[in-house]
């Protein structure tokens, strides 16, 4: 029989990683009507008409707005979801994920 008898780790370390998250962007184009935008981001993003507003005119003022933070396949649906609608219509709009530092 061995005698061999290894101490036990001191410390078992438990780190659960949270799902990094990934901004969804709004970026300004010269062509899609306003009302547009905002009918978009009440439909895709669950805000109000002020809120709508808001980000559209900071989109439009600074070329970005970042829209809300998700984890990355939401991030993407919505993205996609929220350029299509633009295309269907014709309009350039577009959203685009990046991740979060
Ligand atoms: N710049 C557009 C206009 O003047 C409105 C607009 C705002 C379009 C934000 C896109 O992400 C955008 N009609």
């Amino acid at each position: 029989m061995s005698d061999v008898v290894s101490k036990p780790r001191r410390k078992t370390r438990v780190q659960t990683q949270r799902p990094r998250l990934h901004k969804v962007i709004l970026v300004n184009d010269d062509y899609t009507p306003r009302e547009f935008v905002v009918a978009v981001l009440k439909g895709e993003f669950r805000m109000n008409e002020d809120q709508a507003y808001r980000v559209m005119m900071t989109a439009h003022r600074r070329g970005v707005c970042v829209v809300a933070v998700y984890t990355r396949d939401v991030a993407e649906t919505k993205a996609t979801r929220g350029t299509e609608a633009g295309r269907r219509k014709g309009y350039p709009l577009q959203f685009t994920t990046e991740p979060e530092e």
